[in-house]
């Protein structure tokens, strides 16, 4: 196939040129080395869970030599999916507690929401009259950190949702305990020898996808608005275009914003401009990708440079000086593609050290100090930069993003109430929802995957849905998808329909709001748990849907998971490995309905999905309306 054709994004097409001139492999290339992909895999029918296998299940040999059959192997396997997504969101999420509990007036890390901490801290019983903030953060830190491994008792952010849907997950036996436990608990009932009933592995996979979605995911988020401040509506830029030919070009990737805070902070140092204008740089121009680049445009502006498919174009442009990483959707092949270039490619975590990398430790006891080291790196390449390789394709687009839930209240609570009646509640988007002006909200939200297009499925999908009023929220690479294509420029209301634009318009708002990375999905839940107990009705009566097009990660398998275990439908762009059980496709994309209210849908023609979806929406105001 012609790899300019696997991507809709002029500057991805420019560059896949260029590496090719330059002799250098993307995963372009790769994607057509793999002619076609193992249809065990594929399915979910290979087992590799103990030393006996691979068992691979067909017609011919419908069971692995333990006896496991299709369900069993599907089941097991979606499971532990599950399991490396929500260990994945939690241990960032342990991170940032760790790091709040470091936390001082003095140090490095620092509490820029003092209300939002003693909001958490009153909502779970800590003394706050007359103490002093830090003793209040260090307190809810360790509180937050107990969620990881109490041996007793259900996540405390339970108590948050409306009574019916914690009574359903009581009922079904779906209340996360200590996030570690759910987690360890599903490898080993996926062990040899354990489970081995479908509706059981999946109970266990709903479980484990809650202790992501409402424990890690939802301290990951709080504790980061708490010591980075919420974010609030500020302009930026997206795509490689941002790049810039006179100055230092850092990019960072990865999710943890304790790492890309400090390079925020050491990209401004005074000695290390100097530095930069020394080597011949007009400045340092800071970019951000995947996660990582969501924590910083939301709170700082840094300006978005790409998302998951653009990790190795960008160093191709030949005008990166250093990409720092830290953890989760970092390509091993960086190693390579920058050795094509000058590009330092600097990794920082223990976590994820990658061969041919340069490792550069980043601790929190030490961050501004490594952070500086960090950027110097990349400051002092500069020089190595060769001209005649550089080649920053012109394309970006302007984008508002900053879109918390406090964001979100806030804008409506001005315009809809007229600064009259500040309600700082859910209620103006409830007039919105319930007058029919918009027909429903929906998170288009996950990763790309070379199994479609990059980015048609997110733009087909969101363009679709904004023209019939129903308002985008997006997080992660789906909002990076939006940012380039201008769907999150004020402007974009042209392309909506009369109702949405109407808000748009009022609201002074553009149709997809950016609400953040990956592990922020928790925002999402929480303002449809927010709406539900408003109207003293459950989550799935609200007309709100997640669709997750071009997913890829165990990440976006264990928020799905929560996502439809929280009552809320939700679209998969491609088909997860899980065909080859029709008992698991069943439970999976109809019989949660039952348990849950929600289910799964996949369907991977995007005009198509996003027809279903604005149909389910129409189907379900039918309900919200009386
Ligand atoms: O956690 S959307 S490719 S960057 S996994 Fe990764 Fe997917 Fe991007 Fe963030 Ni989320």
């Amino acid at each position: 196939m012609d790899k300019k054709l696997m991507t809709i994004d002029l500057n991805s097409q420019i560059l896949i040129e260029k590496a090719e001139k330059d002799g250098v492999e993307t995963m372009y290339d790769r994607k057509n080395g793999f002619k076609s992909q193992c249809g065990f895999g594929l399915q979910g029918t290979c087992c590799r869970i103990c030393g006996m296998g691979p068992c691979r299940i067909s017609p011919k040999t419908p069971r692995g030599l333990c006896g496991a059959d299709e369900h069993t192997i599907v089941g097991r396997n979606f499971a532990r999916m599950v399991a490396g997504g929500t260990a994945a969101h939690s241990d960032h999420a342990r991170d940032i507690a760790h790091t709040l509990a470091l936390s001082s007036r003095d140090g490095n890390y620092k509490i820029r929401d003092e209300k939002k901490l003693i909001e958490l801290a009153i909502d779970w019983g800590v003394e706050t009259e007359c103490r002093d903030i830090y003793d209040i953060a260090h307190e809810v830190a360790e509180i937050g950190l107990m969620e990881f491994g109490k041996p007793h008792g259900v996540s405390i952010f339970l108590k948050n949702a409306p009574k019916v849907r914690q009574e359903i997950w009581k009922t079904i036996g779906i209340e996360p305990r200590a996030i570690d436990r759910e987690i360890a608990t599903v490898m080993h009932s996926t062990h040899i020898g354990c489970s081995a009933d479908i509706d059981s592995l999946i109970n266990l996979s709903l479980r484990t996808s809650m202790a992501d979605g409402w424990q890690g995911s939802m301290i990951g988020t709080r504790f980061s608005d708490i010591m980075f401040g919420t974010p609030m509506p500020t302009q930026t830029e997206a795509n490689l275009g941002v790049l810039e030919e006179n100055k230092v070009n850092i990019i960072l990737h990865g999710h943890e914003p304790t790492l890309s805070e400090m390079i925020v902070l050491a990209a401004d140092d005074p000695e290390l401009l100097a530095l930069a204008k020394e080597m011949g740089a007009e400045g340092i121009n800071l970019s951000g990708m995947c996660c990582t680049g969501n924590e910083i445009t939301m709170r700082h502006g840094v300006k978005i440079a790409g998302d998951f498919h653009q990790q190795e174009l960008a160093l191709v442009t030949g005008a990166v000086e250093a990409m720092i990483v830290d953890v989760q959707c970092i390509f091993p092949a960086l190693a390579y593609v920058a050795d094509c270039y000058h590009t330092k490619f600097i990794t920082t975590s223990p976590k994820a050290k990658i061969t041919g990398s340069t490792y550069m430790q980043f601790s929190e006891e030490n961050a501004y100090k490594d952070a500086k080291k960090i950027v110097k790196e990349a400051v002092l390449n500069f020089k190595n930069r060769k001209p005649e390789k550089v080649l920053i394709p012109e394309f970006k687009s302007p984008a508002t993003v900053g879109y918390s839930i406090d964001a979100i209240l806030s804008q409506l609570d001005r315009v809809v109430n007229f600064n009259v009646d500040k309600t700082g509640t859910v209620k103006p988007l409830i007039d919105c929802l319930k007058s029919g002006v918009i027909r429903g909200v929906a998170a288009v939200v996950g990763c790309n995957n070379a199994k479609s297009v990059t980015n048609k499925n997110h733009v087909t999908i969101m363009k679709e849905l904004i023209k019939n009023d129903i308002l985008v929220v997006s997080t992660g690479c789906g909002a990076q998808a939006a940012a380039k294509f201008g769907l999150m420029d004020k402007g974009a209301k042209k392309l909506c329909g009369k109702g949405l634009a109407t808000v748009c318009e009022l609201v002074d708002i553009p149709p997809v709001l950016h609400m953040g990375s990956c592990v922020d999905i928790s925002r999402i839940v929480d303002i449809v748990s927010e709406c539900a107990k408003y109207l003293d009705v459950d989550m799935c009566d609200i007309p709100a849907v997640g669709i997750a097009p071009e997913w890829m990660s165990e990440k976006a398998v264990a928020i799905g998971t929560y996502v439809v275990a929280s009552g809320i439908d939700t679209y998969l762009g491609i088909a997860p490995p899980v065909t080859g059980s029709k008992k698991a496709v069943e439970i999976l994309t109809n019989g949660l309905k039952k348990e849950v209210g929600a289910a799964f849908t996949i369907n991977e023609n995007p005009d198509e999905l996003a027809a279903i979806i604005i149909d389910d929406i129409e189907k379900k105001r039918d309900h919200f309306e009386k």
